[in-house]
């Protein structure tokens, strides 16, 4: 019995889809989606590939069907019959890329808004610009001096992060990026650390400055990444959904110690966070006490900073770097 072509055609059509279909949900090509951010970016890569491997199997397919069949045999010096023109294969090999163009990018498109792109500073608008241009300069003036914890903001911090646990209202953390430190201040309570902790579940908005050059706030686990620049406020904005420690990485080629700039995400229960921001708040303290009862002047800038610098993860040779300079 002979099979027609129509029946192998809709056979190997059938097959070429469940095998796209299986890949795309078991590609295993992503690390850990640890914010509600990756699960719907993960859902457009994972459509894209999809769509990606039926294409590459019918194009390789045909390809290496047709080589063996239509090979030169011994002997045959003929060329092929000359075929010129087919237009409903034409308008048909237009249009289905057209229409998976079409859909990729709408569904493209209502991701990047789900995870807030339109409404974030740092898409398309500039709302500092105009301030950056006014003040020629900011973008090398500023220092790790430039967020200081004074003892009031440290003292009137403590005990205050628990009324606003359980709020609608994201946890802002401000941002600062510079050679080669990632900087996180808490506004609620002054602290700032060099590890970015957040509760699991809650929705956190940081707002990025960099104090020198042009870094990237990357976390691959959430699939998240934000250029960070002088004279300029970036954001960005993520719920966490699992517990864990995930690598922040800079993305922005920023000078000779860009590979060392990298610290972590903390991602915990609020219990844990709540207690880890309690004993910032007793160690801030500490530290402060210390350095008011030692005169500055007699320090050097290395120790000087050390208090601030010790819990950031700034590696002791990328701190020599930066003060002799
Ligand atoms: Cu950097």
């Amino acid at each position: 019995m002979k099979i027609p072509n129509t029946i192998w055609t809709l056979l190997i059509g059938i097959v070429l889809t469940l095998v796209s279909l299986w890949y795309g949900q078991n590609h295993g090509l992503l690390p850990t989606a640890a914010s509600d951010e990756a699960v719907l970016i993960d859902g457009l890569f994972s459509a894209m590939l999809t769509v990606s491997i039926g294409i590459f199997l019918i194009v390789e397919g045909i390809l290496i069907y047709a080589a063996i069949k239509y090979r030169r045999r011994a002997g045959d010096n003929e060329d092929g019959p000359p075929i010129e023109g087919n237009v409903p294969l034409e308008i048909l090999w237009t249009a289905i890329p057209a229409v998976i163009v079409i859909g990729i990018s709408v569904y493209s498109f209502d991701v990047y808004n789900q995870i807030g792109g339109l409404s974030l500073h740092g898409g398309h608008e500039m709302p500092m610009m105009q301030e950056a241009m006014s003040k020629p300069g900011t973008a090398i003036a500023a220092t790790l001096s430039d967020t200081p914890i004074t003892l009031a903001q440290a003292n009137s911090g403590i005990g205050t992060s628990e009324d606003k646990a359980g709020t609608d209202q994201p946890l802002v953390v401000d941002v600062a990026a510079l050679q080669y430190a990632w900087l996180f201040t808490y506004p609620d309570t002054g602290i700032m650390t060099g590890e970015l902790h957040v509760p699991i579940g809650r929705e956190v908005q940081l707002n990025m400055k960099a104090n020198d050059v042009i870094h990237a706030f990357w976390v691959p686990e959430f699939r998240l990444k934000q250029d960070v620049i002088p004279g300029r406020e970036t954001q960005v904005r993520f719920t966490t959904r699992k517990i864990g420690q995930y690598p922040l990485i800079c993305a922005e080629l920023c000078g000779p110690y860009h590979g060392a700039m990298q610290s972590q995400v903390v991602v915990e229960s609020q219990e844990a966070f709540d207690s880890w921001m309690q004993s910032q708040q007793v160690a801030s303290k500490e530290d402060l006490q210390k350095a008011v009862a030692i005169n500055p002047q007699e320090l050097s800038a290395d120790e000087f900073l050390a208090p601030y610098t010790h819990n950031m993860g700034i590696h002791s040779e990328i701190l020599d770097q930066v003060t002799r300079n």
